[in-house]
C-alpha cells in the first residue's frame, strides 16, 4: 500500500478566521440584527448569516443612483431554505407563498438544487420571516455557507419506482451532516435553554467547518435531473429486481471558474466505485471529512473537493476514504442516463398516484398578465390536492394526486391560464437561467431577466427550420460561477459584461460531458447569427436521433470537452 499524504497545514484565509473567533458561527450576528443606524449587518457576519441560510444583497438597478444620491446601498437578504429532495408540504407551500408577499419582492424562487429562495427581505423582517419558515418545520440551516448544501434527489415519484427511496435517503444524509451548533435556533428562534451548560461540537464538519461549500445529490437512472456529476458528491442509484441495492459515488464535480484564472475550471465527478446502501451514509461521511482535512484553506477559489481531487489524484482521495472508512468500494456498476432536463406532463407512480411536471420558467413563481401561476399554486394548496415537489431544474413537480383529482388540478391550472397543453417549445422548456440581476452582487450580465427575450428570438429560428419541438438544452449565467450549471448546457451562455456572453457549444444531453468554449463576447446579434448558422448546419446534416450537443461535438465545430470518467 502506498503512504498516504497528509493534511497541509495551509495559512487561513480571512474566512478561516471569521469562522475560528465565530463561537460556532454566532459571531455579532445579535447585535447586526438589533443596530438600526444601517440597513446592513457588520462585515464579518455577512460571512456567517449565510451558513444560517441568508446573503446580505443590495438592489443592483438601483446602486449607482443612490451613491449619486449618497445614500446607502438599499440592503436586502436573500432567503433559501433547506429543501431535501424538493419535497414540500401544501400547508409549507401556503406559508412560503404568503411569507413572499409579506416580507419579500411577492415571488418565490425554486433555485437549481430543489430550494426556496426570497429575495429583498428587509433587515428588520429577517427574523420573522426565518421564523415563519421554521414554523412550518423547514429550516434554512446551512442551505449556504461552508457546509454540506441541500442535498438534492429526484422528485418526482412517477418516474421510477425507486424515488421515494431515494429521496428519503437524501433527508438522512441533509440530516446526518447539519451542523450541531445551537446558534441559529439561538439566534432566529430565542431557544437559549439549548446552549446552558452545553458546548457546542461539530464532530464531523469541525470547528471550522469545511473549507468551501459541499454538494450532494441522488439520481435515479435514467434520469439524471439532479445533475449528478456538478456536485461534489454524486450518487447513482443502482437497483436490483426493482429494488434499490446501493449506489455508484462519484467525486468532484464543480461548475464554478474565474475568468483569466487558469487554476480554475469547471469539472465533471469521477465515478469511483459502488457501495451498498447500508453502507453509504459511512462512506458520504468519510468524503465530507478528507475534504474537510485536506482541502485547501488558503485560497478559497481553490479550496472546493474538485481541486482537491486533482491535488491527492482520484486514486489516493479514494483510498483515503475506503482507509478511513474501513469500507472498500466495488466496481461501479453499469448504469445509463438518458437526460438531465425535467420530465413534464402526467406520470403515475407504483402507488397509483399522479405526478405533474410543470414548468416554471427560471423558477419564478409570480403573476404575470393572464398567466397567474402563483395564484393557481396558491389555490391547489389551499385546497390540499396535491404535495409540491421542486425539481433541479428550477422546475415544480405537484405530487401525489388522487386519479379521481387530476381533472381538479388540471381545471384550476386552466383558471389562472397555467395550461399544460400550452405548445413550448423544446428550448424554451429545457432552458436555465440563474437569477443574475437585480440581485446578486456576482453578476456581470443578466439572465433571468433576459432568456426568456432571447429563446423568443431563437424560436423564431427554430420554426424557420422545423426544430421547434426539439429538445436542446440553453443555460444562461450572469457569471461564471455555474449557477445555471451553464457547462453542461448544449448551448451554453456565459456573462462577460452587460450584454455580452461567452457562447459555449456541445455537452451531452445526459449530462455526461462538459461543453466547450466557441466564441467570447457575443452580443445579442452575434449570438443570434451564429445560433442560426449552426441551427441550420443541424437541421441540415444531423443523423437521426441526434442531439445538438453530440451534433456540433461529431461535426467537429467544437473539440469534445471532459466526459465522465470511471475509476
Ligand atoms: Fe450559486 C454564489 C445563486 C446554484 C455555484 N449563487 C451564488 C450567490 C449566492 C451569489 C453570492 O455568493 O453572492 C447567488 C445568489 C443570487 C441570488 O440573488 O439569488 C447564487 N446558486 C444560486 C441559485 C439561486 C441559482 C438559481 O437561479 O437557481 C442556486 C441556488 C442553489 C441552492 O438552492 O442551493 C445556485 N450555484 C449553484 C450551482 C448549481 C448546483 O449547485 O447544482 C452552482 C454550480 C455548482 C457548483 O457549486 O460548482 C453554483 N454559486 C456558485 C458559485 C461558484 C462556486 C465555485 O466553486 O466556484 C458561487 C460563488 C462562490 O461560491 O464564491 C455562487
Ligand atoms: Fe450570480 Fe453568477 Fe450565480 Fe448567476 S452564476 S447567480 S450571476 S453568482
Amino acid at each position: 500500500m502506498t503512504k498516504l499524504p497528509e493534511p497541509i497545514k495551509w495559512t487561513p484565509s480571512p474566512v478561516e478566521h471569521i469562522k475560528s473567533k465565530s463561537n460556532f458561527l454566532r459571531g455579532s450576528i445579535v447585535a447586526s440584527l438589533a443596530d438600526e443606524t444601517t440597513g446592513a449587518i457588520a462585515a464579518d457576519d455577512t460571512q456567517l448569516i449565510k451558513f444560517h441560510g441568508s446573503y446580505q444583497q443590495t438592489d443592483r438597478d438601483l446602486d449607482a443612483e443612490r451613491k449619486k444620491q449618497k445614500l446607502e446601498p438599499l440592503y436586502s437578504f436573500m432567503i433559501r431554505a433547506r429543501v431535501p429532495a424538493g419535497l414540500a408540504t401544501a400547508d409549507q407551500w401556503l406559508v412560503f407563498d404568503r411569507l413572499a408577499d409579506k416580507y419579500a419582492n411577492g415571488t418565490l424562487k425554486l433555485t437549481t438544487r430543489q430550494a426556496f429562495q426570497w429575495h429583498g427581505v428587509l433587515k428588520r423582517d429577517l427574523k420573522s420571516t426565518l421564523r415563519g419558515i421554521n414554523a412550518t418545520l423547514m429550516d434554512t440551516i446551512a442551505a449556504c455557507g461552508d457546509v454540506n448544501r441541500n442535498v438534492m434527489a429526484t422528485s418526482n415519484e412517477g418516474l421510477s419506482p425507486l424515488v421515494s427511496e431515494v429521496a428519503a435517503f437524501a433527508q438522512t444524509i441533509s440530516d446526518h451532516l447539519l451542523p450541531k451548533t445551537t446558534a441559529y435556533h439561538e439566534i432566529w428562534l430565542d431557544k437559549k435553554l439549548l446552549t446552558e451548560g452545553k458546548v457546542d461540537e461539530e464532530p464531523i464538519l469541525g470547528k471550522l467547518y469545511l473549507p468551501r461549500k459541499f454538494k450532494i445529490a441522488l439520481a435515479v437512472p435514467p434520469y439524471n435531473d439532479t445533475d449528478v456529476f456538478a456536485n461534489d458528491l454524486g450518487l447513482i442509484a443502482i437497483e436490483e429486481d426493482g429494488k434499490l441495492v446501493g449506489f455508484n459515488v462519484a467525486i468532484g464535480g464543480g461548475m464554478g471558474m474565474t475568468f483569466g484564472n487558469e487554476e480554475t475550471y469547471p469539472r465533471l465527478a469521477d465515478v469511483i466505485g459502488y457501495v451498498a446502501k447500508e453502507q453509504a451514509l459511512q462512506v458520504i461521511e468519510e468524503v465530507v471529512k478528507v475534504q474537510r482535512d485536506y482541502g485547501n484553506r488558503e485560497n478559497r477559489k481553490l479550496s472546493r473537493l474538485k481541486y482537491t481531487l486533482d491535488r491527492l489524484t482520484t486514486p489516493v482521495f479514494k483510498e483515503l476514504v475506503e482507509t478511513r472508512s474501513g469500507i472498500q468500494l466495488e466496481a461501479a456498476r453499469p448504469y445509463k442516463f438518458e437526460q438531465n432536463g425535467d420530465v413534464f406532463g402526467w406520470r403515475k407512480s407504483v402507488r397509483n398516484k399522479w405526478f405533474l411536471g410543470l414548468f416554471v420558467e427560471h423558477g419564478r413563481v409570480r403573476d404575470a398578465g393572464n398567466y397567474k401561476l402563483k395564484s393557481a399554486l396558491r389555490d391547489l394548496a389551499r385546497i390540499k390536492v396535491c404535495d409540491f415537489r421542486l425539481t433541479g431544474n428550477q422546475g415544480l413537480v405537484l405530487g401525489q394526486i388522487e386519479e379521481g383529482d387530476k381533472l381538479l388540478v388540471e381545471k384550476i391550472l386552466h383558471k389562472y391560464g397555467v395550461d399544460q397543453e400550452v405548445q413550448l417549445s423544446g428550448i424554451r422548456k429545457n432552458a436555465i437561467a440563474c437569477v443574475a440581476l437585480n440581485t446578486c452582487s456576482l453578476a456581470f450580465a443578466e439572465a433571468e431577466r433576459y432568456l426568456p427575450t432571447l429563446n423568443t428570438k431563437i424560436e423564431a429560428i427554430l420554426a424557420e427550420l422545423d426544430l421547434t419541438h426539439d429538445d436542446i438544452l440553453i443555460r444562461m449565467t450572469g457569471c461564471p460561477n455555474g449557477c445555471g450549471r451553464p457547462f453542461l448546457g448544449e448551448i451554453g451562455l456565459v456573462g462577460r459584461s452587460l450584454g455580452r456572453y461567452n457562447l459555449y457549444l456541445g455537452a451531452g444531453f445526459a449530462g455526461e460531458r462538459l461543453n466547450t468554449l466557441y466564441k467570447e463576447m457575443l452580443d445579442e446579434p452575434a449570438i443570434l447569427e451564429e445560433l442560426s448558422t449552426l441551427l441550420s448546419l443541424y437541421a441540415e446534416e444531423r443523423e437521426a436521433g441526434e442531439r445538438f450537443g453530440d451534433f456540433v461535438v461529431r461535426a467537429g465545430i467544437v473539440a469534445p470537452s471532459q466526459a465522465v470518467v470511471s475509476y
